[in-house]
């Protein structure tokens, strides 16, 4: 009997070898666009550009961070897809946008996306989020962006942003 398991075997990894349904319905969303990238796992969670870059071995300027701000007058959602070495600028963003934003609290991002942050991938949202993406972003050839969960992340070409997120190209520092 010695080193015999007893009971079911446990579950092996879902289609697409991903574990958490956030990573896979950003994978999906990827196909659907037409993108071949792949969402990668880590074992921990990076939950911030800076735990991001540390993990992957990158400069945290390629990591895209996917922040959530509220239009104050029309309550809208608007996704900024901003560098992960710098802040973002509320005045540039509000100019950008025609009216002044806050950033959302965890609930309202969880609502507008369908994921908690840490997570935010710029694709795959339960609703309809106006984006935008910060230049900065351009500047290197691959970047980093969250997928889903915080263990999960895709590398990809930053000029692909605008088509991946249907957003425009703004100057956000
Ligand atoms: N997975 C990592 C690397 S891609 C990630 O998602 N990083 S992130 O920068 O896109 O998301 C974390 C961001 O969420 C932080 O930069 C921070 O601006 C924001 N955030 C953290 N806590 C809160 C909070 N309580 N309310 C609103 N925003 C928050």
């Amino acid at each position: 009997m010695d080193g015999e398991r007893y009971g079911p075997p446990r579950p092996g990894p879902a289609p697409g070898g991903l574990s958490s349904a956030g990573a896979r319905r950003v994978q999906e969303a990827l196909a659907a666009r037409g993108f071949a990238y792949r969402v990668v796992e880590l074992d921990t969670p990076v939950r911030t550009a800076a735990e991001a870059a540390r993990a992957v071995g990158c400069e945290v300027g390629r990591i895209a961070k996917c922040l959530v701000f509220r239009a104050e007058g029309s309550g809208r959602p608007v996704l900024v897809v901003a560098s992960g070495a710098h802040r973002v600028d509320e005045a540039r963003l509000a100019a950008a946008l025609g009216e002044p934003v806050t950033r959302a609290d965890p609930d309202f991002v969880r609502e507008a996306t369908g994921f908690g942050i840490g997570g935010v991938p710029p694709l795959g949202h339960a609703t309809a989020l106006e984006a935008l993406v910060d230049e900065a972003l351009l500047e290197h050839e691959t970047i980093w962006a969250a997928a889903g969960h915080p263990n999960a992340l895709f590398r990809l070409d930053p000029r692909d942003l605008p088509a991946l997120t249907g957003g425009r190209v703004v100057a956000l520092r």
